[in-house]
């Protein structure tokens, strides 16, 4: 009988095996080069972030020093806004994919410092998606969640920016070593990887360009045929210019008009009937149309000058801010206000024509408001009451 021999215990395996990553790309460099662009493109998606914010809820001190010149500027912020978030998209997953082998280190926590600094490469990461994510949902006008976007949408800004400036100052020797080919640490990468690094590189690069290319037409016409995958096209719409809101939408219909009456009040407060108001001097202005959601148009519109509408209710013009009401019934932008600057503009109408014809109900009839500068939504369609204020 042959005797047993005992099995040999062997070294103790351990009881997880983090995942071996083959991949060669996965290196500082790949990582610093593309956190160069993405961190570029959240610089630039912040700064035309506030810039939106603050025209649209300015606190008071800035409400009356809004700049109404160029009269573009807010179709060239927000159109910039939304083409740099969504060149981020592309950025974000190439970048996500050049670093995702860190997600498996082993063991996953070292230090204080190193849970610290795990933690907030997390809220980076979760924040910067969730802004991206948020973004692309409210251009293609979809909300699928219980908040609020705007407000949301500005608060995690907050924390990307916060969790973004944190990882830069822990990383930067990092970046410093791999910033460029040439830099110190890149050059103990190995050198046979730099060919496919370069290919990565040029496509993310053609993949943005693609992605900016089809969709950036809807603000920056000489572009438009190439716009084919933003969720709006310039010129598809009534009158050549697209709704976001339609008046069905807003719960405005045409025997709700029936009655329509134009009410200013002030210290001379009065009430024009839509003829009276044709039978004010009108004045023409070639304004944008510029949407939060980063299309933009350029349009005719001819109406009846704010500022004569002011004066003629005993406002003062470059004193007064206005506050206009919609008919719509509900809504958030049934109510706006505009600053003494806006208001005393020559190019600040309350239009009653657009492209040569009277406005249709979907584009706000009988008179909106359309002023240099703005935001759209701010651009208040059905328009019955005006107060100076
Ligand atoms: N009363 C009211 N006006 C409104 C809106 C609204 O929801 N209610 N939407 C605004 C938005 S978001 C934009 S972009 C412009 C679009 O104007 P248009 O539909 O004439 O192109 O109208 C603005 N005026
Ligand atoms: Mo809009």
């Amino acid at each position: 009988m042959a005797s047993r021999t005992p099995k040999r215990a062997g070294p103790a395996r351990p009881a997880f095996r983090p995942p071996a990553f083959r991949g060669r790309l996965h290196d500082p460099r790949t990582a610093t080069a593309v956190g160069r662009w993405l961190g570029a493109a959240f610089a630039v998606c912040l700064v035309t972030g506030l810039i939106s914010h603050y025209l649209q809820q300015p606190p008071d001190w800035l409400a009356t020093r809004l700049p109404t010149r160029p009269v573009w500027v807010y179709a060239f912020t927000q159109g910039l806004h939304v083409a740099t978030g969504l060149a981020a998209i592309v950025l974000l997953l190439v970048k996500l994919w050049a670093v995702y082998p860190r997600l498996f280190v082993w063991p996953p926590v070292t230090s204080p410092r190193h849970a610290l600094e795990r933690l907030s490469v997390a809220l980076l990461v979760a924040s910067a998606v969730f802004e991206v994510l948020t973004g692309l949902l409210n251009i293609v006008e979809w909300y699928p969640w219980p908040f609020g976007f705007v407000q949301t949408h500005f608060a995690v800004a907050w924390v990307v920016t916060g969790s973004l400036l944190l990882h830069v100052a822990v990383k930067a020797p990092e970046i410093g070593a791999h910033w460029s080919r040439r830099s110190a640490g890149t050059l103990t990468l190995p050198a046979e990887d730099a060919v496919d690094r370069r290919s990565l590189l040029l496509g993310t690069g053609v993949a943005v360009g693609v992605v900016t290319l089809t969709t950036v037409g809807q603000a920056f016409t000489p572009l438009k045929a190439f716009d084919l995958l933003a969720p709006r096209h310039p010129d598809h719409g009534p009158q050549g210019l697209p709704v976001n809101r339609t008046a069905a939408a807003a719960g405005v219909t045409v025997p709700a008009l029936r009655d329509w009456r134009l009410e200013v009040t002030g210290p001379r407060p009065y009430v024009l009937t839509l003829d009276a108001l044709r039978g004010l001097p009108q004045v023409a202005a070639r304004l944008p149309i510029a949407c939060v959601e980063g299309w933009s148009v350029d349009a005719d519109w001819g109406g009846v000058r704010v500022r004569d509408l002011v004066e003629r209710a005993g406002g003062r013009p470059g004193r007064d801010a206005v506050r206009v009401t919609s008919l719509e019934t509900n809504g958030a932008y049934r109510v706006m206000e505009m600053g003494a600057r806006y208001a005393e503009d020559p190019l600040t109408l309350l239009a009653l024509a657009l492209n040569g014809q009277p406005l249709t109900l979907d584009h706000g009839f009988p008179a909106r408001i359309i002023a240099p500068g703005r935001p759209g939504v701010l651009q208040t369609k059905w328009v019955h009451r005006l107060e100076v204020l």
